[in-house]
């Protein structure tokens, strides 16, 4: 047996006996190519997963209610200067519908997200439709809400946490500053980041993410998943990089899966008890076994299918066949041995986990 055979093994047990890793350590895992080692990496991810969550896996719906866009990120489909993307804002109605739609077949939580949304960002309270939608998608569907609007102020922060959203989702895609500034052009690094500390500070649990596939290298990654720690996120992601057409990054060619998939089993070494999502937004169903199995807790993009609402990555794939929905998404859980928490046991993982963040804080913002 050679040296790095023992460098592996030593590192997974200081990863199961919770001690921490170095940067060096992380480096050397997402680094490995022998198969056995991944098979290794994958099962301790899991069994790490099912100390905490007990195999069960909670359920996110996802509603893409506005796609308009004042920005220009590289990667993405719906950036304001790409022609060829698929433009939409929904109504209120309709997205009540759609998220009634999502909580009926079962889902924990429901996700609206948009893109910065220029109508949003107007000086005349342009976010006062979005804090009246959480309030009444959390009325009408008594179930946890997530809000993902891009960078938004601390008064708005304050707004969405007192109507009830849960949780405030927002993206660095790298921790490299260089690399940040070649993707979200024209953004600031520090404005979103610190948004996300803000959102904290109103309450909210905060769900951090990467892109894997967009330039980064092993140590980017590393320095990425360590600031996901420093942060203190409650969920964290990584989802790989997807090509689109219209936009800058059009030719670029997607990245091996088995990238993401060791970013999500590392992820998990390192936040054993936090949220992992397996996204169904990158491969659609085909993909969310591997994911599972890699150590991911959550599946989400669940999007209710003819009713005209978009993915992010995959703009309609799975959607309209039925795929991404509950139905959809169960029996893979049941061949795998793991199965669907109940809604309770979602909220009381996400109260408790607000609890801990303080309803000081919502004192602090004269609550
Ligand atoms: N507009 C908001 C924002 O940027 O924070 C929220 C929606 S944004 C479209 C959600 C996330 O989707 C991005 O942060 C990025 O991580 C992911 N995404 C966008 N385009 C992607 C692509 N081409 N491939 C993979 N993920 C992508
Ligand atoms: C997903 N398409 O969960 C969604 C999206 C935004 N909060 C989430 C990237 O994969
Ligand atoms: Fe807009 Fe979000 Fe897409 Fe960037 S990632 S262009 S902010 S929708």
């Amino acid at each position: 047996m050679d040296e790095s055979f023992y460098r592996f093994h030593n590192i997974l047990q200081k990863a199961s006996e919770r001690r921490p890793l170095s940067r060096q350590d992380v480096e050397f895992l997402l680094d490995i190519t022998n198969q056995d080692q991944i098979n290794n990496l994958f099962e301790t991810a899991c069994a790490l997963r099912d100390r905490y969550f007990e195999k069960k896996i909670f359920l996110y719906g996802f509603v893409y209610f506005s796609t308009w866009c004042r920005n220009d990120c590289t990667f993405c489909f719906y950036r304001k200067s790409n022609s060829q993307s698929y433009r939409y804002r929904k109504s209120k109605g309709e997205v009540l519908d759609a998220a009634l739609e999502l909580a009926e077949s079962g889902v924990h939580l429901i996700d609206l997200t948009s893109g910065e949304d220029p109508l949003l960002y107007r000086d005349d309270g342009g976010f006062g439709p979005l804090i009246d939608l959480v309030k009444e998608v959390k009325k009408q569907t008594g179930l946890m809400v997530m809000a993902s609007p891009g960078v938004v102020t601390g008064d708005v922060l304050n707004g969405l946490s007192l109507a009830g959203a849960d949780w405030y989702a927002c993206y660095q895609e790298t921790h490299n500053r260089q690399l940040f500034d070649k993707l979200r052009l024209d953004q600031s690094y520090d404005l979103r980041y610190t948004t996300k500390q803000k959102a904290m500070n109103s309450g909210l649990l905060v769900e951090e993410g990467i892109l894997a596939g967009v330039g980064e290298s092993t140590s980017d990654i590393a320095l990425s998943l360590e600031r996901m720690g420093d942060l203190g996120a409650h969920q964290v992601r990584v989802m790989s990089f997807i090509p689109q057409m219209g936009t800058p990054l059009e030719a670029k060619s997607t990245p091996s899966r088995l990238k993401e998939l060791k970013i999500i089993a590392v992820l998990r070494l390192l936040f054993p008890e936090r949220l992992i999502p397996a996204s169904l937004d990158v491969d659609g169903f085909a993909g969310l076994r591997s994911r599972l199995n890699a150590g991911a807790n959550v599946i989400t993009s669940i999007i209710p299918p003819s009713l005209g609402f978009a993915g992010v990555a995959q703009s309609k794939r799975d959607i309209d066949e039925g795929y991404r929905t509950v139905q959809g998404v169960l029996p893979v859980l049941d061949e795998i041995g793991l199965k669907a928490a109940t809604k309770e046991e979602y909220s009381a993982w996400v109260l408790a986990q607000r609890e801990k963040l303080g309803y000081k804080a919502r004192e602090a913002v004269g609550v």
